[in-house]
C-alpha cells in the first residue's frame, strides 16, 4: 500500500508510504482517492490529518512517469477530490513537501509543518509547470508577488520562511499531534483556497518575474509559462485557470526540454561507485592537502564542511601564511552568505592546521595534492607524501591533466594513487573527476566514490588520458573555435553563437577570466606528441607572447575598460588576420548556425572517442561532466543527450561532409560510426561494444 488511512478517534490518518520519498505515482493517487471516498463514508470524522512516512512528506508527481500518456486519476482532480471532502483535510508536514507534495497543502484547510521543512514549486527545474493547482491556490494564499516567485524560480522556503510569508499555518515539533489537538469549529470555517478570490493584481511583480528568468534560464519555455499561469489567477475563474494549468503541464511533459532535464535529474542520482566496485572505501577522518592556492584552499574547505579534519601543506612559511588567509576568505563569504554559523565555523577553523612540515599528516587517512601543474612538482610530492603518512593512506593527485601513471611510477605502492579531479571553485563546482590508472585499486576508487558522497558532489569515473573527460573535450572546443577564428569569425561572434545556444558565456570570455596562460602551457606540453599532420593554430600562442593573458593582465581577446565588461578589440582582429595571412588562409564569412554546428560537432565527436576509448563509462556521465563541470546548459541535457536529440545520422553526415576539408580534425568517432550502423543512440552505446 502506498496510501495507508486509519481511523483514531474523530480524525482520519492518512500517511503516504511509497519510499524513499513518497513520489506521487500512480497507486499514491489511487490511494490518495480512496482514502477520499473512505473519509466521506467515515461517519463523525471532524479532521483528516495527512503525513509522508519516512525522511519525507511528498516529493511531488513521480517524474518518472512523465514520459508516458498521463494515467487516471490525474492530480489535480485528486486534489480537488481532497479539497471538496466535507471533512476538512490537514497537511502534517516534515522533510520535504515539493512540486505535488505541495500542491496537496495548498489543498487542505490547514497547514502544519515541522522545523527544518522544505516546501517548494519546483517544477520549472524540470521543464514543466504546477499542474495540480499551484499557480491557481499559492496566490489566493499568498499574494501575487510571493506566489510568482515562489513558482517562477523554484527554490524552496524553509519552514520558518513559509509561516512568515502565511504558506503555513504553524510550525509544530509534532505536526499530526498539532493537527489532532486543532480546534474543530475553527477548522470547519477554514474555506477552500478555490473558493477565494483571485490576489490583487501586480504588474511590478509579474514584470520583474519575467525579466529574472529571462537572465537567470534564459532559453527555458517553463518558467514564463508558469508565470503566465499565476498571473491568470487574477482575473480568470478556479476551474478555467485550473484547465489551462493542466493543458501547459500535459503539453510541457514531453518537450525536449522537458526531458533534457529529466536526464540529468536522474543521471545526477545515478552517478554513484559502480557496481563492480565490490571494495570497502578508507575512512577518513583526516586529511592532508598539499598546496594552498585558490584550487588546495577550495578543496580543504570543502572537506572540513564535511567534518574531516585538514593539514594543508605548503612549501614555506609565507605560503602557509597564503593558505591560511585563502581558507579565512571562502570562510568569510560563506559567512556573508549565511551558509556558515559561528558554531560551524569555530569547529572548522579547530579542525584546520596549515603547516610546511609533511610530518604534520602523519596521522591522515587520505591525501590530496593541489600543488603547481609540473609532473617534477608532483613527484616530489607524492614521494614525501608515501615517505611521511601512513600505509593505509589513499593518495589522491587533483591534477587536471597530466598522466597519473607517470606520477605512480615513482610510488612504491602504486595502487594508492586515484585521480581527484575537482573543479573551481572546488567547494562549489558539484562536479568530481574520479580517475582510475591502471594500478588504482578498488580500495582506492572506492575512498575516492565515497568521499564524493560525502561533500554532496557528483562524481564520474575517469580512465587515463590527456585532460581525462571535461578538458580533453574544453581542448577540442577550443582548437576548433580558434580554427574558426582563422577561417574568418571573431572572437564575439563565436562567443555569441555559444550564448545563444545556452552558455552563460563563450569560450573566449570564458578564457579570459581564467587565463590563456594555461591552456598555453599544457600546448607547449603537448607538443612533443602532437601530430604532426593535424592544423595547428598559432593564434592563442601569440596572443600569449604578447602579454595578452586575459582579465588579469586587463587584456585577453577582449578589452576590459574600467575593470567593466568586455569589449572587442581590434588589434585581436587585426592579429588574427596577420596569422590568416601568413598561413595563406582566405577567410570568410560564418554564420552563427554555422559556428554553434562546427563546435558542437568537434565536442560531440571528441566525446564520442572518450566514450569509444572507455575513458568514460557512459554518455550519461558525459552529460553530467559537460553540464556539471563546463557550463552546458542543463535544459539541453548534456553534450550526448543533445547529440542523440541532433541524431547520430545527421551528426555522421555533417562530420563526413567536414572531414572534406580536414580529414584529421573531422574523422567522424568509431563510437558514432557504430551507433549509425546499429541505429541507436549514443546513450545506448557502451565502450568495447
Ligand atoms: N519523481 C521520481 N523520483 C524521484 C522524485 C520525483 N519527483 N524525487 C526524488 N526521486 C527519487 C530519486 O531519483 C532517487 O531515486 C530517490 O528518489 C531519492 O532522491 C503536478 C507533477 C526530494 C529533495 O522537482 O528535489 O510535482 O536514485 O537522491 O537528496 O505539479 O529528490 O534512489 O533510485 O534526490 O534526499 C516536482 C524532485 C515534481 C522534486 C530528495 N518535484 N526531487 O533529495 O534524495 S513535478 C521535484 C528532489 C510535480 C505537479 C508535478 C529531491 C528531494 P534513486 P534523492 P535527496
Amino acid at each position: 500500500m502506498t496510501v495507508t488511512f486509519r481511523r483514531e478517534g474523530n480524525a482520519g490518518l492518512v500517511e503516504l508510504a511509497n519510499p524513499p520519498v513518497n513520489a506521487m505515482g500512480l497507486a499514491v493517487r489511487q490511494g490518495l482517492l480512496e482514502a477520499v471516498r473512505w473519509a466521506e463514508a467515515e461517519p463523525g470524522l471532524d479532521r483528516v490529518v495527512v503525513s509522508g512516512q519516512g525522511r519525507a512528506f511528498a516529493a511531488g508527481g513521480d517524474a518518472r512517469e512523465f514520459d508516458g500518456e498521463p494515467v487516471p486519476p490525474h492530480l489535480p482532480d485528486v486534489l480537488d477530490a481532497i479539497e471538496a471532502c466535507p471533512v476538512p483535510w490537514i497537511a502534517a508536514a516534515h522533510g520535504v513537501a515539493l512540486g505535488g507534495g505541495a500542491e496537496l497543502m495548498l489543498a487542505c484547510r490547514y497547514r502544519i509543518v515541522a522545523p527544518g521543512t522544505r516546501i517548494g514549486l519546483p517544477e520549472v527545474t524540470l521543464g514543466v509547470v504546477p499542474g495540480a493547482g499551484g499557480t491557481q491556490r499559492l496566490p489566493r494564499l499568498v499574494g501575487l508577488a510571493a506566489a510568482v516567485d515562489m513558482i517562477a524560480t523554484g527554490k524552496p522556503l524553509s519552514a520558518d520562511d513559509a509561516y512568515e510569508m502565511g504558506l503555513v499555518d504553524a510550525v509544530a515539533d509534532d505536526p499530526v499531534a498539532h493537527a489532532l489537538a486543532l480546534d474543530a469549529a475553527e477548522l470547519a470555517a477554514r474555506s477552500a483556497l478555490s473558493s477565494l478570490d483571485g490576489p490583487e493584481p501586480d504588474e511590478m511583480a509579474i514584470d520583474k518575474a519575467s525579466a529574472s528568468v529571462a537572465r537567470r534560464m534564459r532559453g527555458q519555455v517553463a518558467p514564463q509559462k508558469a508565470i503566465d499561469l499565476v498571473a491568470l489567477s487574477v482575473s480568470t475563474p478556479f476551474a478555467g485557470a485550473l484547465r489551462q494549468e493542466r493543458e501547459t503541464f500535459v503539453a510541457l511533459r514531453t518537450t525536449d526540454q522537458a526531458r533534457a532535464l529529466r536526464h540529468i535529474f536522474f543521471a545526477e542520482r545515478a552517478a554513484k561507485a559502480p557496481d563492480w566496485l565490490d571494495a570497502e572505501p578508507q575512512k577518513v577522518e583526516s586529511a592532508v592537502v598539499v598546496g594552498g592556492g585558490t584550487m588546495g584552499a577550495g578543496i580543504a574547505y570543502a572537506l572540513l564542511l564535511a567534518g574531516i579534519a585538514v593539514t594543508v601543506i605548503e612549501t614555506d612559511a609565507d605560503g602557509a601564511e597564503r593558505a591560511r588567509a585563502n581558507v579565512a576568505r571562502i570562510m568569510e563569504a560563506s559567512a556573508a552568505r549565511g551558509l556558515l554559523g559561528e558554531d560551524k565555523r569555530a569547529r572548522i577553523e579547530a579542525a584546520l592546521t596549515v603547516s610546511t612540515d609533511y610530518a604534520d599528516g602523519a596521522s591522515a587517512d587520505l591525501a590530496i595534492e593541489a600543488a603547481f601543474e609540473s609532473m617534477e612538482v608532483k613527484k616530489a610530492v607524492f614521494s614525501a607524501l608515501e615517505e611521511a603518512l601512513p600505509v593505509h593512506a589513499v593518495l589522491a593527485t587533483n591534477t587536471s591533466y597530466l598522466d597519473l601513471h607517470e606520477i605512480a611510477a615513482t610510488l612504491n605502492s602504486p595502487s594508492r594513487l586515484v585521480g581527484l579531479h575537482f573543479f573551481a571553485p572546488a567547494h562549489i563546482m558539484k562536479l568530481l573527476e574520479i580517475v582510475q590508472g591502471a594500478a588504482t585499486s578498488h580500495a582506492a576508487l572506492a575512498t575516492g566514490f565515497d568521499l564524493a558522497r560525502r561533500l554532496r558532489k557528483v562524481p564520474v569515473l575517469s580512465g587515463v588520458c590527456d585532460g581525462f573527460i571535461g578538458n580533453r573535450i574544453l581542448a577540442r572546443y577550443r582548437e576548433a573555435a580558434d580554427t574558426l577564428l582563422m577561417d574568418g569569425a571573431t572572437p564575439w561572434q563565436i562567443d555569441e553563437a555559444m550564448v545563444a545556444f545556452g552558455y552563460a558565456m563563450g569560450p573566449y570570455e570564458a578564457q579570459d577570466l581564467s587565463g590563456l596562460d594555461i591552456a598555453y602551457a599544457n600546448r607547449k606540453r603537448q607538443a612533443e606528441t602532437r601530430d604532426p599532420n593535424r592544423r595547428y593554430i598559432p593564434i592563442a600562442d601569440r596572443m600569449v607572447h604578447e602579454g595578452r593573458l586575459g582579465k588579469k593582465t586587463g587584456v585577453g581577446w577582449y578589452r576590459y575598460p574600467g575593470g567593466g565588461g568586455k569589449v572587442e578589440d581590434p588589434l585581436v582582429e587585426d592579429l588574427v588576420a596577420e596569422e590568416a595571412h601568413f598561413a595563406k588562409v582566405a577567410r570568410r564569412d560564418f554564420t552563427s548556425e554555422d559556428i554553434e554546428r562546427r563546435l558542437l560537432l568537434a565536442m560531440i565527436n571528441e566525446a564520442a572517442d572518450i566514450l569509444a576509448e572507455g575513458i568514460a563509462q557512459s554518455a550519461a556521465d558525459i552529460d553530467l561532466v559537460t553540464v556539471f563541470g563546463y557550463g552546458f546548459p542543463r535544459w539541453r541535457g548534456g553534450l550526448m543527450h543533445h547529440a542523440d536529440a541532433l541524431g547520430v545520422d545527421a551528426i555522421l553526415a555533417d562530420l563526413r561532409a567536414l572531414e572534406t576539408e580536414d580529414p584529421v580534425v573531422w574523422r567522424a568517432s568509431a563510437a558514432i560510426v557504430a551507433c549509425a550502423e546499429r541505429g541507436i543512440g549514443l546513450a545506448e552505446y557502451r565502450p568495447g561494444s
